[in-house]
């Protein structure tokens, strides 16, 4: 038998946070695809999991690092391997900067990892491992079988499952561009059923999808067809998803999507204005009426989670209070307001970088935390005004007029938004009101200290 252990590594515990804790599925699928003679262990650091690399033991350590958590795991690697442990990483970070990444992995896994991970494991065995593998992400999914969800930990409290992976457009700040061949293909249905049938005990299952209509006809009649399946099933759960403010010309898809389940959509709509939209190469996005799109979901008794992002070029000192407005004509049922962060290998990254605005310092390149260089905002007034969006939609007031829709609506939708959002909102805002009375929030060894003038990572 061979000891692999797999991480999550990560400076920050997200149970402290107000993430929504979903699970992660890379590692899960990684282990499908390792044959039998492996011991697999897997240590998650997201949920609180302390890995101590001074003791593990172990034949070969695989990393799944993010942004954040690859100083982390460089820290792990640099140890295990001044210990004799082989160690390896896959993921979108290593995949944009592999030089950097082998500077302390002994190999990296870039793109797509099922495919290569069979030839990394022989290789390994056969003591000849490369530097480099690759996996394209245009290949067939037939046979990526389902995610081993008994290596996910217990402390997540929404199961992911995937339905599709990929996305056709290329925003300029998604992190999805730094995987070459990329292409929308959809996991064929009995995988994705075999899976939502493991999960089918939980009340509330997130599909993260990059995008999960797709693109073009072939790829929503498929969608039709998953969905008529999903409802056959009468799975219990409620669900939510990503996908692109097209969706809302779709009755028919939205009508399938109700019946199977969806009870909140998370629309992408990144900017309220052209001139930001263009920046970023957001083009689907052009010339969409978002009320319309907002009412069209509501038609159906779906929720809509509006995804923003503030600190793009185009956004003035004006434009929070604008973004307010034109949040509230559109009437979504709540926003995520993410601060524009730029992620290694993605074009975003390159323009900032060239102009000497983009920041690699690793640990608070987060989209909580400012972390690139704004055109119009400090890092104080940015953090303000991310503050002071989420305070208009979620206070008393805002949140009773939301509750008082659905209630006479459908009531199924707000165990969903208790749940997923108000729940960790309400809780953040409280967390804050007690801070502001207390001293500055302290620096510990599992929780990052905010960048300064931040007193929340919220
Ligand atoms: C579930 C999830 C979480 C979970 C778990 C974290 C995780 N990394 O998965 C939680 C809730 C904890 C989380 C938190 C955050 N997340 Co998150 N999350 C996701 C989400 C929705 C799904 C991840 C997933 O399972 N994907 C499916 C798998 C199959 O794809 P994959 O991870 O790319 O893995 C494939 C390849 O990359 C490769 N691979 C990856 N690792 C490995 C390892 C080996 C050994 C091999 C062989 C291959 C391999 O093979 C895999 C299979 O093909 C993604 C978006 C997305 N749809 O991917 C964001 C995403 C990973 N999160 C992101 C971010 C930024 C965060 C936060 C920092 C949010 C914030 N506040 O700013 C936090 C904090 C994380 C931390 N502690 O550092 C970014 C990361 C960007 C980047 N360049 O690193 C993403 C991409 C979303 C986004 N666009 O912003 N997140
Ligand atoms: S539509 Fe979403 S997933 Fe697709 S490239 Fe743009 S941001 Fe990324």
């Amino acid at each position: 038998m061979i000891d692999l252990r797999m991480i999550y590594p990560s400076r920050y515990n997200e149970t402290r946070g107000e993430e929504l804790l979903y699970s992660p599925l890379a590692l899960a699928y990684v282990a499908r695809h390792t044959p039998d003679h492996y011991r697999i262990t897997l240590d998650d650091e997201y949920v609180g999991e302390k890995v101590d690399a001074s003791r593990l033991k172990a034949d070969l350590v695989a990393f799944s690092p993010i942004t954040p958590g690859i100083t982390r795991a460089y820290e792990l690697a640099d140890e295990l391997r001044s210990r004799g442990i082989t160690c390896v990483s896959g993921g979108a970070h290593v995949t944009a900067l592999q030089d950097e990444a082998l500077e302390h992995f002994d190999a990296v896994i870039a793109g797509e990892g099922e495919g290569p991970w069979r030839e990394l494991l022989e290789d390994f065995e056969a003591g000849r491992l490369r530097k480099r593998y690759f996996g394209r992400m245009d290949v067939s999914l037939d046979d990526l079988g389902t995610p081993r969800r008994d290596l996910i930990h217990e402390n997540y409290e929404y199961p992911s499952v995937m339905t599709s992976r990929g996305c056709p457009y290329h925003c300029s700040f998604c992190y999805l561009t730094v995987f070459p061949h990329r292409k929308y293909r959809a996991i064929p249905h009995d995988t994705v059923l075999a899976d939502f049938d493991h999960v089918r005990d939980y009340p509330v299952v997130v599909v993260t999808d990059e995008n999960f209509m797709g693109y073009g006809e072939e790829a929503v009649e498929d969608r039709k067809i998953l969905l008529e399946k999903m409802i056959r099933r009468d799975y219990g759960f409620y669900w939510g998803c990503q996908t692109t403010v097209t969706v809302a010309e779709d009755h028919e898809l939205l009508d399938l999507m109700y019946r199977a389940g969806c009870r909140a959509i998370f629309l992408g709509f990144e900017a309220t204005d052209e001139t930001a939209l263009k920046e970023v190469n957001k083009r689907q996005n052009l010339g969409v009426d978002y009320p319309k799109a907002v009412r069209a979901l509501h038609d159906h008794n779906i929720g809509v989670i509006a995804s923003c992002i503030l600190g793009m070029d185009a956004h003035d000192k004006d434009y929070p209070q604008r973004l307010i407005r034109e949040l509230r004509e559109a009437d979504a049922d709540f926003p995520r307001v993410f601060l524009m962060t730029a992620w290694p290998g993605t074009p975003l990254f390159d323009r900032l970088e060239k102009e000497g605005r983009a920041s690699r310092d690793w640990d608070r390149v987060r989209k909580d935390m400012p972390s690139i260089r704004f055109k119009h905002f400090t890092h104080d007034e940015i953090v303000r005004a991310r503050a002071e969006i989420l305070d208009a939609f979620f206070n008393l007031s805002a949140v009773s007029r939301k509750v008082a829709r659905w209630m006479m609506k459908d009531r199924s939708i707000l165990r969903l938004f208790i749940r997923m959002s108000f729940r960790n909102r309400v809780s953040e805002r409280i967390k804050r009101l007690r801070r502001k009375k207390q001293r500055p929030v302290e620096a510990r060894d599992d929780l990052l200290r905010p960048p300064r003038g931040v007193t929340s990572t919220a």
